[in-house]
């Protein structure tokens, strides 16, 4: 029952959607490397020093959605935990636009110093940091008090109730979250926003100068490197090509510009229409043009939700045939907006996760990462809330997630990675040096599988600091291409 639901709102999408399924289908190459491997992004977001980041972390968190003062329950020290165990580098943390915009044009400087103070959090430990504008099912305003009885929390979040009209349709109770994405009231609210009624064009105007606000407010701050402009973003009536290809590249555009009146630097990260986009099948999203002097810093921050998994299926038997076909098409069709429309952006994984103790899931996370590793991506797990889809129970027993992520990776690399890999004590990595990049090619080392010194071939170590288990190194300047490997010492 629950899976005929949830999948017939992905049908929705499609039959809101009309020709834009076909359409969108159309501008995916035939044969491509549809779900090969074999594709990896040479496009990397950098540091101040030049460096490519390898970005590992959390969605922090779930918790921030409806909380009254917008932050997430994750406090310094649940911080120092995640560090500790798991050696993450970056986190897309929650921000929306009801605690940016509390009213009408006026942004509330006290929220956005709470940001700023968890920012600093991260920035101690090294991390960087993506704000995301988040929203499900538009607004809190919709649905406040209900919880869909599903006993995971409030349900809509994102848009301040100013800029919520339902224009009095109805919002029915619904078993399976996702599912009031097509209810008429939230239909309606999506319809005003984008303007498709005709009746609001201010609030993509306030969306966008929202945005202004929050990158005035981090230009200078090293730590926050990218902006998620919208939490995986619903057309309402209009789907697919009609959506993604129409007001939803305008809105990228048109916030891309305005941050980069008071922002130069900060990556800028788009995302496709969720519903059917994150279960595999092509985006129609258009090109976006950064105005910025120099290289384009726009990334693409698609997110992956395989239609089984989410239903609770585990990763066995025909789930899994199910999920590995929707990596297939789904590698294929972030490696077309990557590369053909957005000219070869970045990648960042903006949000995967499954419940951790469905079986398979150990698989599954294995597959994922390895997909990620291989085509140059970053990633932000789904999320860092207690519970069996995080790294830790309420009671703070870890899940599988902890010893999943806590792998060897480089972190800051001095050129253009080409490939890495790792095991519990060996990590290889092979990269293109840059000889503008001074700063050293940085490492993490897990405690498990090097707990002493370590041995490094084709690089000269710089450091190795055995409580941030960092390890330094620096190739030689003239050379092109070059393969460092790190073990634990004999
Ligand atoms: O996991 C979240 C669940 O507890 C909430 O009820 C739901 C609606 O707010 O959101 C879930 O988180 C989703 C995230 O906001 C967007 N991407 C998919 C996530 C998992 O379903």
């Amino acid at each position: 029952m629950r899976s005929t639901r949830l999948a017939s709102l992905v049908l929705a999408g499609s039959l809101i959607a009309g020709g834009g399924i076909a359409a969108a289908q159309s501008s995916v190459p035939p044969s491509g490397s549809a779900g090969s491997s074999d594709w990896t992004s040479t496009s990397y977001l950098t540091d101040k020093d030049g460096r490519s980041l390898i970005l590992r972390g959390f969605n922090t968190a779930s918790s921030a959605k409806s909380a009254p003062d917008g932050m997430p329950a994750f406090t310094e020290a649940d911080l120092d935990r995640e560090h500790a165990a798991m050696g993450t580098n970056f986190v897309r943390f929650l921000i929306s636009w009801r605690s940016v915009e509390p009213e009408p044009g006026k942004y509330d400087q006290a929220y956005l110093d709470r940001v700023e103070q968890r920012v600093g959090w991260y920035a101690e430990r090294g991390y960087k940091v993506m704000l995301d504008m988040h929203q499900d099912v538009y607004s809190g305003a919709i649905m406040a008090d209900d919880t869909a009885g599903t006993g995971a929390g409030p349900i809509g979040n994102g848009a301040p109730a100013w800029a919520t009209f339902t224009d009095g349709l109805p919002v029915e109770k619904q078993d399976q979250w996702e599912l009031y994405y097509i209810q008429p009231g939230v239909m309606r609210a999506f319809d005003n926003f984008w303007n498709t009624t005709g009746k609001h064009p201010e609030l993509v105007e306030h969306y966008v100068n929202a945005w202004r606000a929050v990158a005035e407010r981090f230009a200078a701050n090293e730590t926050v490197v990218a902006y998620d402009l919208m939490n995986e973003p619903w057309g309402g009536s209009l789907q697919f090509g009609a959506f993604e290809a129409g007001p939803l590249t305008d809105l990228y555009q048109r916030s891309t510009n305005a941050i980069r009146t008071v922002d130069q630097d900060s990556w800028v990260c788009v995302a496709p229409q969720a519903v059917g986009v994150n279960q595999g099948i092509p985006s129609a999203l258009g090109k976006i043009t950064d105005p910025r002097a120099g290289e384009q810093r726009i990334a693409y921050c698609p997110h992956l939700y395989p239609l089984p998994l989410d239903l609770g299926d585990g990763y066995s038997g025909v789930s899994k045939t199910l999920t590995d076909a929707t990596m297939q098409t789904w590698l294929a069709s972030i490696e077309q907006v990557a590369t053909d429309v957005l000219g070869g952006a970045p990648v960042i994984l903006g949000e995967f996760g499954l419940d951790t103790t469905l079986p398979g899931a150990q698989e599954y996370l294995d597959r994922v990462y390895t997909a990620a590793r291989e085509m140059g991506a970053g990633v932000s797990y789904w999320s860092s809330d207690p519970g069996t889809w995080g790294p830790y129970l309420a009671d703070g027993t870890p899940t599988i997630l902890v010893n999943t992520m806590n792998k060897a990776y480089p972190r800051a690399v001095a050129g253009t990675p080409l490939s890495w890999s790792s095991s519990v004590d060996r990590l290889e990595l092979t990269y293109r040096t840059d000889p503008a990049v001074t700063a050293p090619t940085e490492i993490y080392l897990p405690a498990a599988g090097f707990p002493g010194d370590v041995a490094v071939q084709g690089a000269d170590v710089v450091g190795w600091d055995q409580d941030s288990r960092l390890l330094t190194v620096r190739s030689a300047a003239d050379a092109a291409e070059v393969t460092v490997t790190v073990t634990p010492a004999a």
